[in-house]
């Protein structure tokens, strides 16, 4: 990727420990372009995810990149949202209580913000979309042309053929609003999913911590101080020694799409009653006579497996293309990316997948 332009990433986001971990990881890849955040309730409400965003952007020096708030509400404007603090803090980072950002969002909502994007530069723009899809789905109704203009849309969502992480039935993402979820899976845009049948392949284990907890990078120091909660949550939902990467993987999958594997077909959301949340992929084997929901919706890739040689090869390409780069010298520690090729076998699909862990080091 050395001789291409970088890659405008917006990213939606509900800050929230692994959006940190995603966001900072996008700041240091020298393939990307963070032209903006977009923020979103989930793993806080609103008004502290926006909070958190413009904090996260004060550490990384970033101030530059602008801060679009997004919805209060659902699309449906619900206002009984799920918050997942419990996992990441009552803060949203841990709670580390960390000092107001200076920093404020600006005027334009995160849906005129997309749509602007969009229009400005069309194909162009990705969204990596880390929280639940309220946003998305309200610029597709603010402009009926964001899903031909926006160039590609990375969801962090969805528990494909395996239990999801509020219930059984639904993943968090697309459990806060199931309603813009289906609006998004149908709008006809380019659209890539991981869900939590591929995240749950990615863990940062305990011994990865306790690695990182030895970097004297100033993201790897910041990130152990917000890291417990985390863990500490994990250790109890989870038989997983570790923690899972879900905002990071969608983040990588969304630089380099060949770090996974995917299949095409129909996505849709049910909305309501004990399955809400619940994502159905519809792989378009069989040629239904009757007509349904399902008739004539546009396909989307969902993501299958996560491709760890190629992550290898993402973290070396990265690597070389930062030491070219003048502004990486002075200040910030480099992502490398450890890859224990475990090897796990998906039953359901025969594809060979590998357990991947990722961490923020210094070199
Ligand atoms: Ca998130």
């Amino acid at each position: 990727m050395a001789n291409e332009e970088p890659k405008k990433i917006i990213i939606d986001t509900d800050p929230g420990i692994d959006d940190a971990m995603a966001i900072f990881l996008a700041l240091q890849s020298p393939e990307i372009d963070v032209i903006g955040l977009t923020t979103i309730y989930g793993n806080v409400y609103t008004t502290l995810a926006t909070r958190n965003a413009l904090h996260l952007l004060e550490i990384a020096g970033r101030t530059d990149i602008p801060v679009a708030e997004g919805s209060h509400v659902t699309i449906t404007k619900g206002t009984k949202l799920r918050i997942a603090d419990f996992v990441h803090g009552t803060d949203g980072l841990g709670n580390q209580n960390f000092p107001p950002p200076k920093g404020k969002p600006i005027e334009q909502s995160a849906a005129a913000f997309l749509v602007e994007q969009a229009k400005l530069y069309p194909g162009k723009v990705t969204v990596v979309a880390l929280g639940p899809l309220t946003n998305i789905a309200l610029a597709i109704e603010l402009d009926p042309e964001f899903s031909e203009r926006i160039g590609q849309i990375v969801i962090l969502g969805g528990a494909f053929s395996v239990n999801g992480n509020v219930n059984p039935a639904a993943e968090a993402n697309i459990f806060g609003d199931p309603d813009a979820a289906d609006i998004v899976f149908t709008s006809g845009a380019d659209i890539l999913a991981v869900g939590i049948n591929v995240t749950h392949q990615v863990v940062l284990t305990d011994a990865d911590r306790d690695k990182l907890a030895q970097s004297k990078g100033k993201f790897a120091q910041y990130l152990c101080k917000i890291l417990d909660v985390y863990f500490s949550y994990h250790h109890d939902a989870y038989d997983t020694k570790g923690v899972y990467l879900h905002d990071p993987t969608a983040l990588l999958a969304a630089v380099n799409p060949s770090l996974i594997t995917f299949a095409e077909g129909i996505v849709r959301v049910q909305t309501n009653g004990i399955m809400r949340g619940l994502t159905i992929f519809y792989n378009k084997k069989k040629r239904f006579a009757e007509v349904t929901e399902w008739s004539n919706q546009p396909s989307v890739k969902v993501a299958v497996t996560v491709d760890a040689p190629t992550i290898v090869d993402l973290a070396g390409t990265a690597e070389r293309e930062m030491s070219r780069e003048m502004q990486w010298q002075s200040c910030l520690p480099r992502h490398c990316i450890d890859v224990f090729q475990q090897s796990i076998n998906l039953p359901s699909t025969g594809f060979q997948a590998h357990r991947i862990s990722v961490i923020l080091t210094p070199v």
